[in-house]
């Protein structure tokens, strides 16, 4: 009997050795997950240890004993001894072979366990790792904790219910949902993230479906081609575009739509690190006091950026949110990382790049669906 470990990124790999050095016959005794070793292993991901163990005297003369020739084998310390014993063993039955493997199987099973119970993996890290993936702010991440402490749930018996039931419970609590309405609308947020695209769509849908008139305006002559990239979409639609270049032009621009139903106010992207950007961009915000101001932010921003976001927009102010890119990403963790740090409704949702269709309003219910990934 021969008992052999693979440390393996996955299964694949896994039989892809066994069968390489095995042999067909080989069989599974057991799988788990172990980080690599030494201080550098943690921050590696983990990897997959597989043993496998092959019935060599039964084999003999099937070309199985000249491979493990020239593939040594090293079993678990432990199991050495016990399964030398069992294969000095002489004159084997197919009954004494079966019994032998149920042996084996068990003391690599008892090795198993007992490595297991010493490590210092628990379901709290599991869970904190699935939490991780999800993007949560470490800011969620010790609530949970805290939420686990204060129901006395121990740490072995936590699971993906009790985590399902914290995201729903602090979701009812601090996400909420609803447009913020407003004649005068301007969206602001960091480079890229999709504010002319999102003006682009929300104009179409008032224009086209719900017949509104609709002026547009655009501050930002910062990036070359960005008011040639809105008048695209306003030439499309037949809408009027001023562009306006300091913050006291800006009022005389709002009042020559006074006639629209609808102002859309489109700005330059700003890093939420460049405090002098941003107040310079609050200098035109200041312009008029009636006006809703949107911060668009993407969902495929890391939790730790998108929360600065939130945090240094707060300094100029905004009614609501649009997240963007949900179709780019599957950590949905900035959905309940907003509830934390604002508490300013998600208006909208993005999902693409298409002009109008890839939009909707922003519902708990629909959010809650992305948080679960249902909605694809
Ligand atoms: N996948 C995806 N792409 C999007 C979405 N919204 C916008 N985009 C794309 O993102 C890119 C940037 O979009 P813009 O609308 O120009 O972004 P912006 O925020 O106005 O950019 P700046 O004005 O340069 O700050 C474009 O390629 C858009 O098509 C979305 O929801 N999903
Ligand atoms: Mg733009």
């Amino acid at each position: 009997m021969i008992i052999k470990n693979y440390v393996v990124n996955d299964m694949y790999e896994a039989m892809v050795l066994i069968k390489q050095e095995l042999g067909n016959d080989a069989v599974i005794v057991s799988k788990r997950e172990v980080r690599q070793k030494g201080f550098t292993g943690l921050f590696k991901r983990k990897m997959l240890e597989v043993t496998a163990a092959i019935d060599v005297t039964a084999k003999q003369g099937s070309g199985i004993v000249k491979r493990m020739d020239a593939a040594p084998y090293i079993p678990p310390q432990e199991a050495v001894r016990e399964v030398t014993a069992v294969q000095q063993m002489e004159s084997k039955t197919t009954e004494d072979l079966k019994e032998e493997m149920q042996q084996i199987k068990s003391i690599v099973q008892r090795l198993m366990e007992k490595t297991d119970a010493t490590s210092e993996k628990t379901n709290m890290d599991e869970i904190k790792n699935l939490m991780i993936e999800m993007d949560f702010h470490t800011v969620v991440i010790s609530d949970f904790e805290q939420y686990c402490k204060e129901r006395s749930i121990k740490s072995d018996s936590i699971n993906k219910s009790v985590l399902m039931d914290f995201i729903e419970e602090r979701f009812k609590e601090k996400v909420k949902a609803m447009d913020v309405g407003g004649r005068i609308k301007t969206f602001i947020g960091p480079t890229g993230v999709g504010k002319t695209t999102t003006i682009a769509k929300l104009v179409s849908n008032e224009a086209l479906v719900n017949q509104k008139s609709i002026g547009l305006i655009t501050i930002d002559t910062y990036r070359i081609g960005a008011v040639e990239q809105l008048k695209i979409y306003a030439n499309i639609l037949g809408i009027p575009v001023k562009v306006v270049f300091s913050p006291e032009d800006l009022p005389e621009a709002i009042e020559s739509f006074k006639d629209k139903d609808l102002i859309f106010i489109d700005s330059t992207g700003r890093s939420h690190k460049n405090i002098h950007q941003l107040n310079e961009l609050k200098s035109y915000l200041d312009q008029c006091e009636d006006m809703k101001i949107y911060l668009v932010a993407s969902m495929v921003t890391k939790n730790i950026d998108f929360i600065k976001t939130i945090e240094n927009y707060k300094k100029i102010g905004f009614d609501s949110i649009i997240l963007t890119k949900f179709d780019e990403t599957y950590s949905t963790g900035n959905i309940l990382n907003a509830g934390y740090f604002t508490d300013k409704p998600i208006s909208f949702i993005c999902k693409g790049q298409v002009v109008p269709d890839d939009i909707e309003n922003a519902t708990k219910d629909i959010l809650l669906k992305y948080i679960w990934g249902e909605v694809k």
